[in-house]
């Protein structure tokens, strides 16, 4: 389903004016006020509206961290303990994922598998040490189908030891919702089967951090840090931004090589980020369109808004900021244990048959009578045994083949990995079309892979717990396309 903004086109004017008032430093004072109290947050999951269309077109109900889409950025510091105290005001249970974080297993928020979902009413404290500087977000791990295209969301950052030299730090959370003329979500399709079996649920309004039009302020001759954060459900989104010439500095959290993006495309499948970095050169008044370029058609989604400088610019030349590697350890390829993930089913190679639930059903009754369309090793959902068992600190080498006709993003929990191999071998998943092959491929948590692709991904079993490793199209995991490992101390 091709998406428009047609349907909140308005008074452009207006949103000018709200957004200057309102939300051009949003993000700033927010981190700042939490910088005093970094080791301790709270966040109350409720029901609320957002100001999802434009000003004067009806609001939506949404569920919102701390009533807000997205929650609010949480701040902390590497290798310090950080704790959030959840409460659930929602109509059903939820759990909390931080997405990104090497954290303890029993902190991941998976439900059903690393903790018993937080009830409406309930509190729960997550206690974590966040191991990696980076740009992570959090997110609901439960009926995550649904909750997360409800607004359960918000950005989660690490901040290095250092300070990066950087004049403003950005967030852009893109999100694509489905909504009615009423401005109400399309609850009806929450959970349809045959979108399961295709490309997931894709919305027809994009919005950046909740606005259909983000007006975001930097100065002139300012150095930036965009950090950049696929949230929707299913939509594979690209970014482009037009008169500045930024530099991707890293993906998924972790650093990667310095690489100019010229007028190339950042591509970022569901719950991958990508940080950039790049100078204001143009002159104060100008309005720098942020533009969504997957479809046909290039969506502006937003503007970087221009400001007069009053203070001196930092003259830096052409020396890039250096981002520290957080010192992830290196798999032994040659020795690692190997798995294979097969990956089948959905619509055009339906499944014949798989077991589910420990029983081998065909694919007309695991659709029709349980909603399930994928199947990893021939197993539809989460399977009673573990897709492996290794001991901490062992290497793992794991090929996932994607033998279906549609696009995953392949995500492994409590653990980051290299991209080893791709067939066909075009090139590492840069995340940048048209990326010629690095010399080394960067550490990634979520891995897109298109159809008839094979991926093998590398990573030391270092944590131990139980871990999922799913698709991160929330409707294709639903749809059954999620296993776990463990990991033995
Ligand atoms: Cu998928």
């Amino acid at each position: 389903m091709p998406y428009t903004k047609s349907i909140m086109r308005a008074n452009r004017r207006q949103i000018l004016q709200a957004s200057l008032a309102l939300t051009v430093f949003a993000w700033l004072p927010k981190s700042v006020a939490k910088a005093a109290d970094e080791t301790a947050h709270r966040l109350d999951i409720r029901p609320a509206t957002a100001e999802l269309l434009d000003s004067g077109k009806p609001k939506t109900p949404v569920w919102g961290y701390d009533g807000q889409v997205p929650g609010p950025i949480l701040r902390m510091k590497r290798g310090r303990r950080t704790l959030i105290a959840v409460t659930n005001h929602l109509p059903q249970p939820t759990t909390v994922h931080w997405h990104g974080l090497r954290i303890d297993n029993a902190m991941d928020g998976v439900s059903g598998l690393t903790q018993s979902p937080i009830e409406p009413g309930e509190t729960f404290e997550y206690s974590f040490v966040p191991p990696d500087a980076g740009t992570h977000w959090y997110h609901s791990h439960q009926r995550g189908w649904e909750q997360v295209a409800r607004g359960l969301y918000g950005p989660l950052i690490v901040d290095e030891d250092e300070p990066v030299d950087v004049d403003r730090d950005l967030v852009i959370m893109a999100d694509d919702w489905r909504l009615q003329e009423d401005g109400r979500l399309h609850e009806a399709s929450f959970g349809n089967v045959g979108e399961r079996a295709h490309g997931g649920r894709l919305g027809n309004v994009l919005t950046l951090n909740g606005k259909a039009y983000e007006y975001l302020q930097v100065l002139s001759g300012e150095r930036v840090r965009l950090r950049l954060v696929n949230c929707a459900n299913a939509r594979i989104m690209q970014f482009r931004l037009a008169g500045v010439a930024p530099w991707l500095v890293a993906l998924d959290g972790q650093p990667v090589a310095a690489m100019r993006l010229g007028d190339r495309a950042v591509r970022l499948a569901p719950a991958q980020r990508a940080d950039l970095v790049f100078d204001v050169t143009a002159k104060a008044g100008a309005e720098l369109a942020i533009s969504e370029v997957s479809g046909q058609k290039p969506l502006v989604a937003g503007y970087l808004q221009v400001a007069e400088n009053e203070d001196t610019v930092k003259q830096r030349g052409d020396a890039l900021p250096v981002l520290s590697e957080n010192g992830l350890p290196m798999p032994d390829v040659k020795n690692a244990r190997f798995f294979e993930l097969n990956m089948t089913g959905g619509a055009m190679r339906f499944l014949k048959s798989a077991v589910y639930k420990g029983k081998s059903l065909d694919g007309r009754t695991l659709a029709q009578d349980h909603g399930k369309a994928w199947a990893m090793n021939g197993i539809v959902g989460t399977a009673l045994e573990p897709l492996f068992s290794a001991l901490q600190g062992e290497s793992v080498v794991v090929r996932m083949k994607n033998d279906t006709a549609w696009p995953h993003a392949m995500h492994v929990h409590g653990h980051h990995f290299l991209e080893i191999a791709r067939k066909p071998a075009k090139s590492f998943d840069y995340s940048v079309s048209g990326s010629a092959l690095p010399e080394t491929a960067p550490w990634r948590d979520t891995v897109l892979m298109q159809p008839d692709e094979v991926v093998d991904i590398g990573f030391v079993a270092d944590n131990p717990g139980s871990w999922l490793l799913h698709c991160h199209m929330m409707e294709h995991m639903a749809g059954g396309m999620v296993t776990w490992f463990e990991v033995h101390a």
